[in-house]
């Protein structure tokens, strides 16, 4: 244990290790007989394989009977190992927070789920995970949103938790974990655990063990106390009679590959090879065990014996220095596949599970019952063990915030000529004025393009959050900048370094903050809009867990004209439009910028709410004059009549975003050839498709047949008009509007990569200009 400031701590006491000991087994239990319910006794209707990970689960149970039933506090947060889902759920079942019919049905329909999940499980999952790496640095951002809220004074400080990932060492492969761990070191987090499941196994195959130092030397170097537990009691025992420490050494040289076959082999294969290689005082030590003796010798490593565990989490607990535990493993422990590589969907057969069964003591009929065969008086000290677990009391681990008054509308910005990118700044800059508590919650997050997506309004006015005071250097030194960026505990701006993965990993943990600590905070992120693309799978996790939060992605499109091919995004609408909790705005003026925006601070916090996606320009375009506010209501529905069709109207341009002023050209041009023509400006082509197969899918099913939002619009057009859509972006995000009545369209859109150009030469070379626009009506007038 390289951690010199770590005191020693008392022994736990047997008794605590005994029950430990006992409930490790039954975790051990009732995790595989869950999953061989799943796939040996519950009917299969379409014969797929259900699948599981008893193996997974067997190398993680020690690790999670220490932790839950005592070391974690109820203001402890956990993230657990995906493919420990089964020893999870088991878990929860042992505290009365899970059901049994549940455990029938994991994996099923409506069960416990394969991977914990906060927003399908019933029980007590604190981050919803399966998407390997993300759960882990996830728990970075959510100490660091405790600090935040610590510092703003709305979390008490005995209501601050540990956060902790419980993790598999093919985790630490994924690249998102070093880009947290270098955000982390550089926002001073604390207060984290990441204990690895370290049983050298992947999916595949054994691990490298070239990268046997290698971690302790990543994590030491950015702070991290790094706790290697490699050898149980029984191990270390062993080691101190004569021929110990050859027999150590042989251990510690033992590639990963030869030390899982042999798991596998067993007692006579170790003697075996420990014969080969040992000398003698080391064979005679080998010797005095008898075969199953020695492999559970072997096979007693510091991550399944728990007074090494417990020694090392009570040590742990003496400070809030962030912590990683390389604690070794066996994976598949104690199951007849322990070791084998290629054990990761391994199922133990019918005749294996009843071994097992057998083996621990549990009653046949009684499967599910945890503590089955113990007699009366065990039974009754377990089950007190487990009340008695800090973890086990009925302290809330789910919180309401309630709603925050967010004003009903928000102003928008003055200017006859604006960006949507500007918009928002303003937007932002105007609420960071008022001295409400709305105000007070909103968060704003930045992976290094602050300035450039316009946040730098709200962060001269609000500041950096940091721990340490900051002050503006430049600012000090009287050099003139726009940019005035001091900071301290009171600061509501993150910045972020460049990597995409942190920005939602930071999205996912300041958009829980409610269910997690009871108070709401309203996250908004800016970034380029083709760099979603960089952090994709973070912004899904943060979305599958019901994080909350607002996505600013600016600039976009090839609008962006002379920055080029690699920063021009194309594909990102359909992004929007795919992405389930997740609402794509494309608006074109100040003025819907603002309703939407006010709207989708309310989703943040409506209980069916989700999360809002604006995808804006830095093009500057003329404003529309308003006569009225009748547009707003379906604007927020995702398309208003910008020029209202005349009843009968034989032709339609449907526009999104920065391209209106080529569609208002269009439309102009095209009046004395198609009278009557409207332009409708569709602010969420992902709205609209989703209010269109909502109310036919209502139908279906029954329901009142309600017309959806574009159906109501499209109706008073001529039964055979035509359609012109255009966005800069993929064209399919609005081509489908052919088929909400079956007229005929041509879509416009970008279907090529972009280029450098200005506006001219690039909207004419992709068809996005008038022209096209003016040409695409006329080949639909042709028929
Ligand atoms: C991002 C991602 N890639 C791939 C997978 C598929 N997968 C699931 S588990 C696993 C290997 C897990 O190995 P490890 O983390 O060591 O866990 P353990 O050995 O404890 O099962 C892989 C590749 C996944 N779940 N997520
Ligand atoms: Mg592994």
């Amino acid at each position: 244990m390289n951690a010199p400031h770590i005191a020693t701590v008392p022994p736990p006491a047997p008794e605590t290790v005994a029950a430990l000991d006992r409930l490790d087994e039954r975790l051990l239990w009732l995790s595989a007989w869950t999953i061989h319910n799943a796939n040996h006794i519950r009917e299969n209707r379409d014969g797929l394989k259900v699948g599981g990970h008893q193996a997974s689960c067997a190398s993680m149970t020690t690790l999670m009977a220490t932790l839950y039933f005592h070391a974690l506090r109820p203001e402890d947060r956990v993230a657990v190992k995906p493919h420990a889902s089964p020893v999870f759920h088991a878990i929860q079942r042992l505290f009365g927070r899970q059901t049994q019919e549940q455990l029938e049905r994991f994996r099923a329909y409506g069960g416990a789920q394969s991977y914990p999940s906060r927003t399908k499980d019933i029980d007590d999952v604190d981050f919803s995970t399966g998407s390997v790496g993300l759960g882990v640095a996830v728990t970075a951002f959510a100490s660091l949103a405790q600090d935040f809220l610590s510092a703003k004074g709305w979390l008490d400080p005995e209501r601050r938790g540990r956060f902790i990932a419980l993790l598999g060492d093919a985790e630490l492969d994924e690249g998102n974990i070093y880009e947290a761990l270098i955000e982390g070191y550089k926002h001073d987090v604390r207060n984290l655990w990441w204990v690895v499941d370290y049983n050298r196994q992947s999916l595949d195959a054994t691990t490298s063990e070239r990268m046997w130092d290698r971690f302790d030397d990543i994590f030491a170097t950015v702070g991290w106390d790094v706790i290697t537990l490699k050898h149980g009691a029984r191990q270390r025992a062993a080691f101190a009679r004569p021929g110990g420490t050859a027999l150590k050494d042989w251990i510690d040289a033992c590639p990963n590959d030869l030390y899982a076959a042999l798991t596998y082999q067993g007692g006579a294969a170790w003697r075996e090879r420990l014969h080969a290689d040992l000398p003698a005082d080391a064979r005679a030590l080998v010797d005095s065990y008898d075969d199953a003796a020695l492999s559970d010798l072997m096979t007693e490593l510091g991550g399944h014996c728990v007074e090494t565990l417990l020694e090392a989490w009570a040590k742990a607990a003496q400070d809030d220095r962030p912590k990683l535990f390389i604690a070794y493993t066996v994976k598949g422990y104690r199951l007849p596949f322990q070791g084998h590589k290629d054990n990761h969907s391994g199922l133990m057969t019918p005749a294996q599970i009843e071994a097992l069964r057998d083996q621990l003591g549990v009653k046949a009929g009684e499967e599910w019952d945890a503590l089955s065969g113990l007699a009366a008086d065990e039974r009754a000290r377990l089950e007190a063990f487990v009340r008695a677990a800090p973890m086990a009391a009925p302290a809330p681990r789910r919180f309401d915030a309630g709603q925050v008054a967010i004003p009903a509308s928000f102003p928008a910005p003055a200017g006859e000529r604006q960006s949507t990118q500007a918009a928002f700044g303003k937007i932002l800059h105007e609420l960071s004025k008022a001295e409400t508590d709305f105000a007070a919650r909103i968060v704003t997050t930045s992976p290094d393009v602050t300035v450039s997506t316009n946040l730098g309004g709200f962060v001269n006015r609000r500041g950096l959050f940091s721990r340490r005071q900051l002050s503006d250097v430049f600012k000090e030194r009287k050099i003139a900048s726009p940019q005035a960026w001091t900071g301290g505990e009171a600061g509501q701006h993150v910045e972020l370094g460049i990597a995409e993965n942190n920005l939602f990993l930071n999205l996912a943990a300041f958009g829980l903050t409610a269910p997690l600590f009871g108070e709401r905070l309203f996250p908004v992120g800016t970034l380029y809009d083709p760099f979603i693309a960089r952090g994709l799978d973070a912004l899904n996790y943060a979305i599958y867990q019901d994080a909350r939060f607002i996505l600013v992605s600016t600039p976009s499109g090839l609008t962006l004209g002379p920055e080029g091919g690699a920063h021009q995004s194309i594909n990102t609408p359909l992004i929007g439009m795919g992405q389930p909790g997740l609402t794509h705005w494309e608006p074109a003026y100040a003025d819907e910028l603002a309703l939407l925006m006010q709207h989708a601070f309310e989703e943040v916090q409506a209980p069916d709410g989700g999360c809002s996606y604006f995808r804006l320009s830095t093009r500057t375009v003329e404003q529309p004059v308003r006569t009225d506010d009748s547009w707003r209501a379906d604007a927020l529905q995702g398309a208003y009549w910008l020029k209202p069709p005349a009843p009968g109207a034989s032709l339609a341009i449907a526009a999104s975003g920065a391209v209106m002023p080529e569609a208002l050209e269009a439309w102009a041009a095209v009046q004395d050839d198609a009278p009557g023509a409207g332009l409708l400006a569709v602010t969420s082509p992902d709205l609209l498709h989703r209010g269109w197969t909502a109310a036919g899918r209502a139908r279906w099913t029954g329901a009142p047949r309600a017309p959806s939002h574009v159906e109501t619009l499209l109706a008073p057009l001529a039964a055979d008009a035509g359609l012109v859509t255009v966005l800069d972006g993929s064209p399919s995000a609005l081509s489908w509007l052919g088929s909400v009545r079956g007229q005929r369209l041509r879509a416009l859109g970008v279907e090529r990569f972009g280029q450098t150009g200005d506006l001219i030469d690039l909207y004419r070379s992709y068809r996005l200009d008038a022209d096209a626009i003016l040409d695409a009506a006329a080949d639909l007038a042709l028929g």
